[in-house]
């Protein structure tokens, strides 16, 4: 399998991130990218290649303009107020308050956000436009005749709406991938979320379609991040009624509960026929995950590849999420796409 990988991704690298009422190192930081690279390289899954430079059209096709805007300039006009701290917000327009965008960058980034824990740095910018190229690269060899292509895309993408950043997400690189399938000529996508969190982001941007099929596995929002979305009832919108469909499960969930979501997950995308597939990759289902609280063991993520190439067998990009266990992440990433692999 081609892996699409820039070292770029450590460009984005946070100072802090506000987590259980403590100022902390970032769980989403730059080693967790080496591990992952580092083990493709150890079991030489395949050529690594680098990402081409895509215009921004791409990524205009699923977020606003003003969105794309205020990430480009977001860091700069922090640091003119504040120096070289992480640009992070602490207020929010929750209910009773105005959707108003404000002038100043302080109110902006409170605007465009939803979390505290996903700080833009000096490097952000550059790191999310290279990400979202490495997605649309890998959309690209597979338009060229390939079966899957894993794009190492660093930072994640599935909790970016068209408007709003957070969960460590800035571009929806998932999203837009998907979306330039089908501006490419795919009738129908499907995109399949087995990060341990809902994807809020891809969820909200194909949910008034019937191109996209969205389908997720994640932790029950009544427990988990980021608990104003991923319900069961949570099933598309007009035209998109039915395109929808989400499998929360609860802390502790093991295998024999997480395999059960997936072949029901997977019969959908089946019966749906989609033309490509896009997966977002997330291995915080792990057990030693430690922001998480499935217990996957490294063995179930070969499971999990298996189970989707044996069910679909459409053309398959793998656009990577989250994942916090550093030391297990690039064995567990590399098992599920050599399950895939094998079959
Ligand atoms: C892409 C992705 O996986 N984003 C996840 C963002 C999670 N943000 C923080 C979640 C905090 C949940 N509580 C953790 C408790 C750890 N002791
Ligand atoms: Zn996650």
């Amino acid at each position: 399998m081609i892996s699409v990988f820039s070292k770029d991704h450590r460009l984005h690298f946070g100072q802090h991130e506000l987590i259980d009422g403590r100022f902390v190192t970032p769980f989403e930081c730059p080693e967790r990218m080496e591990r992952i690279m580092q083990r493709i390289a150890e079991v030489k899954l395949g050529e690594v290649v680098e990402p081409l430079e895509f215009s921004l059209d791409p990524v205009a096709r699923v977020h606003a303009l003003e969105f794309i805007e205020f990430l480009r300039t977001a860091y700069s006009r922090w640091r003119q107020r504040h120096g070289d701290s992480d640009a992070l917000p602490i207020c929010w327009p929750s209910r009773t308050f105005r959707q108003k965008p404000p002038a100043e960058i302080d109110g902006e980034l409170s605007y465009y956000s939803f979390d505290a824990g996903t700080p833009i740095t000096a490097g952000t910018w550059r790191a999310i436009t290279v990400s979202v190229n490495v997605a649309l690269t890998g959309v690209d060899i597979l338009q060229g005749g390939q079966k899957s292509v894993f794009s190492a895309c660093r930072p994640p993408g599935h909790h970016a709406a068209s408007d709003i950043y957070g969960g460590y997400s800035f571009f929806n690189n998932a999203a837009v991938a998907a979306q330039a399938m089908v501006d490419g000529g795919a009738e129908r996508v499907a995109l399949l979320d087995v990060d341990y969190h809902h994807g809020n982001g891809s969820q909200s941007i194909f949910y008034d379609r019937a191109d996209v099929l969205y389908v997720s596995l994640h932790g029950d929002p009544q427990q988990e991040f980021p608990y104003f979305l991923g319900y069961a009832d949570e099933t598309g919108t007009g035209t998109g009624e039915g395109y929808n469909r989400n499998f929360p499960m609860p802390w502790g969930t093991q295998w024999e509960g997480y395999q059960e979501c997936l072949d029901r997950g997977l019969t959908l995308i089946q019966n749906f026929s989609p033309d490509a597939l896009v997966v977002s990759l997330g291995v915080d289902t792990y057990e030693k995950d430690p922001i998480s609280k499935f217990r996957l063991r490294s063995e179930d993520f070969l499971k999990i590849g298996s189970k989707i190439v044996q069910k679909i067998h459409c053309p398959c990009l793998f656009v990577m999420e989250g994942g916090y266990a550093v030391d297990e992440i690039g064995i567990n990433v590399v098992n599920l796409l050599t399950g895939f692999l094998n079959g």
